[in-house]
């Protein structure tokens, strides 16, 4: 039986539940609370040392981070490789999603924090959510928390998650000049592992980030991956329409100050 401990708007918990849909897997579903700081929880830390979702039990084994749980399952699971034919294409499929899990998981944790869920951090009592952060096992991660809970689109890091999206987005245009999806002519891992940042950026409403004239192909490539059932299924149902809007009227507040941070980068 596979047992999933997630969060419902989690991009790293949307890229397993994606997967999970398109390899035709049901799981069991255990929310972890982030906001009230489950993961830091004794038990769950058990599970997976950097309190942080999602994390996989597959009978008894125990499988965390987002990328190598979805090759486990495409690599354990047969029904509908998600895996490019040949060694090559799976080299470039792994490229794009280490290069992700590096670069684009951090700058959308920043954008996140900074943008949609710093207000409702702002409305708790300080002491606490310092302490809740203070929990955060890595340093630098614990920084940019703190920085963003501080000073919002004024930090510098989220000049520098703006630089990084720039970057991804670019990246994924030039990818797909070459084949309909992010590592080839099927979906593969690297398509589901770039849509919950693509989908956030849209949840945050930073559409200036994703709408530009430059990236045509990513905007063709985005409502295709809205269309496959497994994004219904796996990733929209789970997102509360209260939690979407309220990421969206917060976009829209800090819209002018990113657009400036756009035209810098
Ligand atoms: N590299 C990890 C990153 C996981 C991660 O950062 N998860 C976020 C949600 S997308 C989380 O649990 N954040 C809680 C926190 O930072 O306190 C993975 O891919 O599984």
């Amino acid at each position: 039986m596979l047992e999933l401990y997630h969060a419902p708007i989690s991009t790293c918990s949307q890229k397993v539940r994606m997967a999970l849909c398109e390899k035709g897997l049901g799981w069991q579903d255990n929310l972890v609370n982030l906001q009230s700081g489950e993961q830091f929880s004794p038990d769950y830390l058990k599970l997976n040392p950097n309190a942080v979702v999602p994390t996989l039990v597959d009978d008894g084994t125990v499988l965390i981070e987002s990328t190598l749980i979805n090759e486990y399952l495409d690599d354990k699971y047969d029904a509908g490789s998600l895996k490019p034919d040949g060694a090559d294409g799976r080299h470039g499929m792994r490229l794009f999603t280490k290069q992700t899990d590096d670069t684009a998981q951090p700058a959308i944790a920043v954008l996140t924090y900074a943008i949609g869920a710093r207000p409702m951090l702002l409305a708790q009592p300080k002491d606490e959510v310092m302490a809740m952060f203070a929990k955060i096992p890595l340093e630098a991660k614990r920084k940019a928390r703190t920085s963003v809970y501080e000073h919002g689109v004024k930090a510098p890091e989220v000049a520098a998650a703006i630089k990084t999206f720039i970057a991804v987005f670019k990246g994924m245009e030039d990818r797909l000049q070459n084949h309909t999806w992010l590592a080839g002519p099927d979906l593969s891992l690297a398509d589901i592992a770039a849509m919950p940042y693509v989908l956030r950026i849209d949840h945050l409403g930073l559409m200036p980030l994703l709408e530009s004239p430059d990236l045509p192909l990513l905007a063709a490539w985005y409502e295709r991956i809205k269309a496959r059932p497994s994004f219904e299924e796996g990733v929209i149902k789970y997102a509360p329409p209260a939690v979407v809007e309220a990421f969206r009227g917060e976009g829209g507040n800090v819209l002018p100050e990113i657009e400036k941070l756009i035209t810098a980068a």
